[in-house]
């Protein structure tokens, strides 16, 4: 009801505003296909969810969506197998990631292949909600939106997004917070930096010490912290009922302080034969030791990489990394064991290719496809494993000529931890300067001469934590950077254009708002 007035008189008539249309909404990554209808669908009181089909994982879907219906709205919204005017169907078809999302005046329809489908529907149908559906307390005002139909798939089934939590320790909530607001983007990989220099964050229980010391400190020389294996796991299964894979990643040979700190023995010591170790390393570990006088490194809590490295010629190296790899696979559910491999500048060539050589058939004898990055494909990379490109296209060129694929992440358009320009009050600058634009104007297949679409895995956009130590500063560098990721690669590239994308993303500053997400209000958009 709207109150007009004009010269004197007062005229009360109800607003007849015109139907908004589908093609104006601001869906966040943008559906590869779209038709308008010309009316509204109403969510009311009486509104449930109606589940069609049989998998376990449909009740989860069905209550998410509730969940996230109830508190803004008031309303009921049950979830059942009887009835309701929103129904999710699984039905036959092949990409598992693929939904359509039919929308008429009297129910709405989501039917996929695959769970993760029907989850990705959920979210598109969330997005088109007013903004006011984020609140947490009851708004009253109706929930309109407009009839139409979407059909929608991505174009890279590697959506990604990492955290390092190394740096600074981020703690299980914060990255559950990470994890809600990736899937609100249909990301589907959290690759977790576990290890580097400054910290050891998972806890290994044959190498307790490299909680106990290696997870003392960050940078900055703050307290750190840890995941138990309860909490990892605890990790992986929240993000797994939001349709996202948990990648770990233990970095080696190089940015290994943290265990080095932890235990003398990893270290080469004083005493070794030059060059030819391999004699002495066949002896059982108590004739090693005094033999090499190994010294624990000190703990370190600066931000200079490249210093540090494993011994890639002693034996115990590999049965330590054998123990790290063994414990965090078995809490790993998802394919995929990241093993770094980056900045050794200390180690010598052709012990950092043995190196990553013999930590890859480790990985794969724990039954996990090994992702590294860039530098690893100086060695032989195993069949399937995956190069992850952030800095030489040299290095993915020889990963493509071993018959390897490419996980993007370019440091000049995908790292969340470069500077949006010289007045970003944190991040870094040595690859770019990252503005909103930069980071969504690029197609992942025309980067580079050398890495074409059928050579790609998908797209990453890492966090890296140097000068991040809150969920503040997380949500400034990645909000609006990561959805701006997430389309690129969602959206097929002859659907993306920057106009569009910043006008949709305008209407996700407000929700962010409405949830406390503390934005970096990029000034290329006009957010009002
Ligand atoms: C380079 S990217 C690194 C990280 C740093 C990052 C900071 C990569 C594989 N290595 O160790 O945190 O730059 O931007």
């Amino acid at each position: 009801i709207f109150t007009y007035c004009s010269m004197g008189v007062c005229l009360l008539f109800l607003a007849c505003k015109p139907a908004p249309k589908l093609s104006e909404s601001s869906l966040v990554p943008y559906p590869q296909e779209m038709k308008d209808g010309n009316g509204v669908f109403e969510l009311n009181a009486e509104s449930g969810i109606h589940l069609i089909g049989s998998s376990e994982q449909l009740t989860g879907i069905g209550e998410y969506l509730a969940e996230q219906l109830r508190p803004a709205t008031g309303f009921e919204i049950p979830v059942s197998y009887d009835g309701g005017d929103i129904r999710l169907e699984l039905t036959e078809g092949e990409n598992p990631e693929a939904y359509s999302l039919v929308i008429e005046e009297n129910q709405v329809l989501i039917n996929a292949a695959g769970e993760a489908g029907l989850f990705y529907g959920v979210q598109s149908l969330l997005q088109l909600f007013p903004q006011e559906i984020a609140h947490k307390s009851k708004q009253v005002q109706s929930w309109e939106i407009p009839t139409g139909s979407i059909s929608d798939q991505p174009a890279f089934g590697y959506r990604g997004a990492m955290l390092d939590v190394a740096r600074h320790f981020i703690s299980v909530e914060d990255v559950k917070h990470y994890i809600d607001q990736m899937a609100v983007y249909k990301l589907n990989f959290l690759h977790l930096h576990l290890t580097d220099d400054q910290g050891w964050r998972i806890e290994i229980k044959s190498w307790p010490k490299l909680t106990e010391i290696g997870g003392s400190t960050e940078v900055g020389g703050g307290k750190g912290g840890f995941y138990t294996q309860e909490e990892y796991k605890e990790l992986v299964s929240y993000a797994a009922d939001r349709f996202i894979t948990i990648v770990p990643e233990v970095d080696m040979p190089g940015h290994t302080n943290s265990a080095l700190a932890s235990y003398a023995e990893l270290n080469p010591g004083v005493n070794l034969p030059n060059g030819k170790l391999d004699s002495v390393n066949k002896q059982p570990l108590d004739y090693q030791m005094p033999l090499r006088n190994p010294q624990a490194s000190e703990l370190y809590t600066g931000i200079e990489v490249g210093w540090s490295t494993f011994a890639p010629k002693l034996e115990i190296t590999y049965a330590f990394v054998d123990s790290v790899v063994r414990e965090i696979a078995e809490l790993t559910p998802g394919p995929y064991f990241h093993i770094g491999g980056d900045e050794s500048h200390v180690t010598e060539k052709e012990d950092y290719v043995y190196f990553v050589e013999r930590v890859q058939d480790i990985v794969s004898k724990y039954g996990k496809t090994s992702i590294g990055w860039d530098e690893i494909a100086t060695a032989k990379l195993l069949p399937g494993n995956v190069a992850q490109f952030w800095a030489k296209e040299e290095n993915a060129k020889l990963a493509i000529n071993q018959g390897n694929q490419i996980l993007m992440s370019p440091a000049t358009r995908a790292y969340l931890d470069m500077q949006y320009d010289s007045t970003s009050r944190i991040g870094l600058h040595w690859a770019a300067y990252i503005e909103l634009e930069d980071a969504y104007s690029w197609d992942p297949s025309s980067f580079s001469d050398s890495i074409s679409s059928q050579h790609i895995l998908g797209v990453e956009a890492p966090l890296w934590t140097e000068t991040v130590t809150n969920r503040g500063d997380m949500e400034y560098l990645s909000f609006p950077r990561l959805p701006a990721l997430a389309e690129v690669a969602w959206t097929s590239s002859d659907r993306r254009s920057w106009e569009g994308f910043k006008s949709r993303i305008q209407k996700h500053g407000a929700r962010w708002t409405i949830q406390g997400i503390g934005y970096y209000p990029s000034p290329q958009v006009n957010w009002e």
